[in-house]
């Protein structure tokens, strides 16, 4: 009999097969992932599921006993649309129901507002009173279904008209089964809808929490959400730190208005991210739920269920691409085994199309049946967390907590995440990791099928779902006057003052905002009025951005095409006699920022003198700027639908302004069938999503004279 080979033996025998090549795997999350795994990297025993702290997933039983619900978030045009959509796709096996509202709702506009002409019914589904959101569950009966809405700043309004359509279908709301997302703290960190500032915008939180725990016991009143850290760029281990430390505020918030934590913490669940690193997200989930229970713990918790970590995931969309689409089925399903095989309770798979559009019946058909087909065909949910025990799992899961705990710790000592997020380190982090992974797609170095690396020469069509705006406009202005002519107006003015009164007020149970809210929805307030009641006391949040320095060009530094734009760039400024100037502008209520950042970030580093604009501007307030500042080229970046309103609209006011001479390009999530519509336009150049941004600055010099070679003749040149 042979001795048992020992680790000194493989490590020797590995070396020699690669000859010496390192096989250690440097993630962006700083980790450095060895080619073996083996008894003695597993440090932790990840006890029995169904029990603390968790790890192996929250029930005793998971899938084998219920499998994660397969709830696909919806919504656009009108609320008819929206709800024969859902209806289509529960028949079709969906579980649940998730709601994606637009923007003009978003941010507490009514579908008449001037500032969201661009945006009504695009991302999503307009709904500016209790009469749409009733039309929305036409036929859904919200006792018996769990709907999620997606919904933050008009996060009082949104909700309150959500009671009140139970209540005239008949249900009672302490039957009300679903989730708010209802996470501000995110949204001023990277996914920017909020309306009020953060102190108030806190208040809303806590007075949510003390209404749904009172009156709605099985409506989870939080989903405290990592995943739109990942898509703005973080790595793994800053989404499960920020995540789990924007819990650990609200909790803090929760108990300091008053509340039992115990009597709440239940009712919080969380959403994370599923990418493509496989065995990172799903030691991340199972991270997750010990870091929470570690924290719950510490604050104070004594029930057992207000430390468990309950969650959805959604794969995500940043990984997925425009060129070569159907790979994107292959990526989710990649993600959403992923998600299952680290216990998610409930999940959204993304379709084919999303990187240029919302789904249509064809891509949401597929999106749904990759988690029907994991569920019904594969045997997978048989077996309760089987990959624990896994070597690299566990290594990996007690990795990603020891790394999280440590940023945790940093925001704890700092003060908590409301103190962070007004310093600006955790957003400026994500912005910083977001530019480094720019630089290493654009340099080929994280490798993107068909986008960096086996390209399709030529690309076909997609057919894309596409909303007429101003059709939903129009219906969604005659539906709000028709209910203002009807409604009993003295009985809605005054539930408006109260409320109005209420928000002037300090918090108190007398004082509940979405106690006050209900009524003004019975008494038919619209979306609008409600959140104007409160913005009278609580004012409208802006900001405006700023870019990193440094980090896009890093790893550009002996790279001759970096350097080729680089000159290109300073030849243009000894012509004009000073840098070229670019404004990058984000128009609509768009606040999807990830784009527009990393640009400035590139330009920046490029030396063009660059204006970031701030968000949710208008054509006419865009205009306004590019000409104070001076600018050669508006970039306008889009990715909530608005473009074919407000790129068009913007241009034409140059022009009446006398600026001809400003050029206009565009990037972000534009279908190529809009290209030729948008050339016609005016636009000049537009980049997709998988551009390379230093192609991209190679095209904008050319637009302004400079005889740019093509990229891939640097030696020659
Ligand atoms: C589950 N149950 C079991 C069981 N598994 N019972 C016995 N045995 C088992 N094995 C029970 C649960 O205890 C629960 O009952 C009930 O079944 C439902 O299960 P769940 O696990 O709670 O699932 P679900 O109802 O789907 O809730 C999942 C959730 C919730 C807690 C994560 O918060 C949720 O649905 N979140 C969705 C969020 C979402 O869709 N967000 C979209 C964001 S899109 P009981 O009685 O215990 O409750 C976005 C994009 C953008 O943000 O930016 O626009
Ligand atoms: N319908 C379906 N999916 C949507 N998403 C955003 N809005 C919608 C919608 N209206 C998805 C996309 C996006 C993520 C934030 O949510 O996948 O990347």
């Amino acid at each position: 009999m042979t001795d048992k080979p020992t680790l000194d033996q493989w490590a020797a025998a590995a070396t020699k097969e690669v000859k010496g090549k390192d096989l250690t795997w440097h993630t962006p999350e700083g980790i450095d992932v060895k080619p073996l795994y083996t008894a003695q990297d597993v440090q932790v025993d990840p006890g029995l599921p169904g029990f603390a702290p968790f790890t192996r997933g929250v029930k005793a039983s998971m899938y084998a006993g219920r499998p994660w619900t397969i709830r696909q978030y919806a919504g656009f045009s009108t609320a008819e649309e929206s709800n024969a959509f859902y209806r289509r796709n529960l028949a079709a096996g969906q579980k649940g129901l998730s709601v994606a509202f637009d923007l003009a709702t978003h941010r507490g506009y009514d579908s008449d507002h001037p500032r969201v002409v661009g945006d009504v019914g695009k991302a999503g589904v307009a709904i500016d009173s209790v009469e749409d959101m009733k039309i929305l569950f036409d036929g859904i009966p919200l006792d018996q279904m769990s709907v999620s809405m997606t919904m933050n700043g008009a996060v009082i309004p949104i909700l309150s008209f959500f009671i009140v359509s139970g209540e005239e279908q008949g249900v009672d709301r302490k039957l009300l089964d679903g989730t708010i997302q209802n996470d501000i703290l995110k949204e001023f960190m990277v996914r920017n809808t909020y309306i009020y500032p953060p102190e108030p915008s806190m208040r809303i939180i806590s007075d949510i929490f003390g209404y749904t725990s009172r009156e709605m016991p099985k409506f989870n009143s939080i989903s405290i959400s990592g995943y739109h850290m990942q898509e703005a760029g973080a790595t793994q281990v800053q989404e499960l730190a920020f995540t789990i430390a924007d819990g650990m505020e609200y909790v803090k918030y929760g108990v300091a208005s008053g509340l039992d934590i115990d009597k709440f913490a239940g009712r919080l669940s969380f959403f994370f991210a599923i990418g493509m690193n496989f065995f990172m997200e799903v030691a991340k989930l199972r991270a997750a739920r010990v870091l929470w229970h570690r924290a719950m713990t510490k604050l104070g918790a004594q029930d057992e269920r207000s430390k468990m970590l309950r969650t959805h995931c959604q794969t995500s969309g940043v990984s997925l691409t425009e060129q070569d689409p159907y790979n994107n089925v292959m990526r989710t399903t990649i993600e959403a085994m992923a998600a299952m095989l680290g216990g998610t309770q409930s999940l959204h798979t993304n379709a084919l199309d999303e990187a240029i559009a919302l789904p249509t019946d064809f891509s949401a058909r597929i999106a749904r049946n990759t988690q029907i087909i994991i569920q019904e065909e594969t045997g997978m949910c048989n077996v309760v967390d089987p990959l624990g025990g896994s070597y690299y799992v566990e290594a990996l899961t007690q990795e990603l907590v020891d790394r999280a705990q440590e940023i945790i710790d940093r925001v704890q000592s700092e003060g908590g995440m409301a103190k962070a997020v007004a310093a600006g380190w955790p957003k400026a982090m994500i912005e910083e990791a977001a530019a480094a992974r720019q630089a290493r797609v654009d340099r080929g170095e994280d490798v993107i099928v068909g986008v960096n690396k086996y390209r399709l020469a030529n690309e076909d069509l997609l057919e894309t779902l596409e909303v007429d705006n101003t059709k939903v406009r129009e219906a969604q202005i005659a539906r709000i006057n028709k209910m203002k002519a009807e409604r009993d107006e003295a009985k809605c003015q005054a539930a408006l003052d109260a409320l109005r009164k209420g928000a002037a007020s300090p918090a108190s149970i007398e004082n509940n905002l979405l106690a006050l809210a209900v009524e003004a929805a019975r008494a038919r307030a619209t979306l609008g009025e409600i959140s104007s009641a409160m913005e009278e006391s609580f004012d409208r949040y802006g900001t405006v951005p700023t870019p990193v320095k440094g980090v896009y060009a890093a790893p550009y530094k002996d790279d001759s095409r970096w350097k080729q734009v680089l000159d290109g760039v300073q030849a243009v400024e000894r012509r004009l006699g000073r840098k070229p100037k670019i404004l990058i502008a984000k128009m609509g209520q768009d606040g999807h920022d990830r784009g527009a950042n990393i640009i400035a970030s590139a330009f920046g580093d490029m030396g063009f003198d660059v204006v970031s604009g701030p968000l949710f501007q208008t054509p006419e307030e865009t205009v306004v700027l590019a000409l104070d500042s001076g600018v050669d080229v508006v970039g306008a970046s889009s990715l909530a639908a608005g473009h074919k309103t407000l790129i068009p609209d913007l241009i034409r006011q140059l022009r009446e302004a006398g600026r001809n001479d400003i050029k206009v390009i565009a990037g972000g999530v534009i279908p190529p069938q809009d290209y030729d519509y948008l050339r016609d336009a005016g636009v000049q150049g537009i980049y997709g999503p998988g551009s390379n941004v230093v192609e991209c600055a190679a095209d904008v010099l050319r637009l302004l004279g400079h005889n740019m070679p093509p990229a891939g003749l640097e030696e020659a040149a």
